[in-house]
């Protein structure tokens, strides 16, 4: 399908080929609320339908401006270098964000017994707990690094090229798989730490948004990446 940003006649006038290149924005793999109560449900579909969305365009828009075309998103990160400004920010902000989705999932599990813990268990849940001695310790590194991100950023969770676990953040829309990157890696975990994603509900309040994203992380999917 085609995006719904483009027009008839923006299309006509693209060189055949390109359509099928285009960038598409994946519904949500869950409700708008689903994350409740720790992302509300106005903070999903605004940053989900508005800004996401916007990426994807604007990708779509740079990209045909550059004339890239027959190339992946992840190409496009690892290369980015050699590409236009426009197409470094919209092709992290539409990389990050899906990653972002994804690694998160519904929890209401939680809500009802606080105690309940949100942990990762098998190869990840070992490796993390060898590299940062306990899960605690890792939540604590990571919402360390998440809370002092100057401005808006990411926080991650990624394997090094040492092949071991790794935390870092990145600024603005960049990613650890871009070529200008300096925080480099293969992504386990993503955390948007824009104000965008928080403040609706959080406000000023970054480490109250972070201490409750805890409970609604897909460690199932952060473990399929990890063994991948
Ligand atoms: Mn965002």
């Amino acid at each position: 399908m085609l995006n719904k940003s483009f027009s008839k006649e923006t299309l006509s006038m693209t060189e055949p080929g390109i359509p099928e290149d285009i960038f598409k924005l994946d519904p949500l793999p869950y409700a708008y609320d689903a994350l409740e109560p720790y992302i509300d449900k106005q903070t999903m579909e605004i940053h989900h339908d508005k800004h996401h969305q916007a990426y994807v365009d604007k990708l779509n828009k740079a990209v045909l401006d550059a004339k890239i075309t027959g190339v992946s998103l992840d190409d496009i990160c690892k290369n980015v270098s050699k590409y236009p400004v426009a197409v470094r920010n919209n092709g992290g902000g539409h990389y990050n964000h899906t990653m972002f989705w994804k690694g998160m999932k519904p929890n209401a599990a939680s809500v009802l017994s606080p105690a309940n813990q949100n942990e990762p268990s098998g190869k990840l849940g070992d490796a993390i707990k060898s590299v940062f001695d306990s899960f605690a310790n890792f939540k604590t590194k990571f919402s360390e690094t998440g809370t002092k991100v100057f401005g808006s950023g990411w926080a991650w969770l990624v394997i090094n090229k040492d092949g071991k676990l790794e935390i870092g953040s990145t600024p603005n829309q960049d990613n650890p798989i871009m070529d200008i990157s300096e925080f480099k890696g293969n992504p386990i975990l993503a955390l948007d730490v824009w104000e965008h994603a928080y403040y609706l509900k959080y406000q000023n309040k970054r480490a109250d948004y972070i201490s409750n994203w805890w409970n609604i992380v897909n460690w199932e999917e952060a473990a399929k990446r990890f063994e991948k």
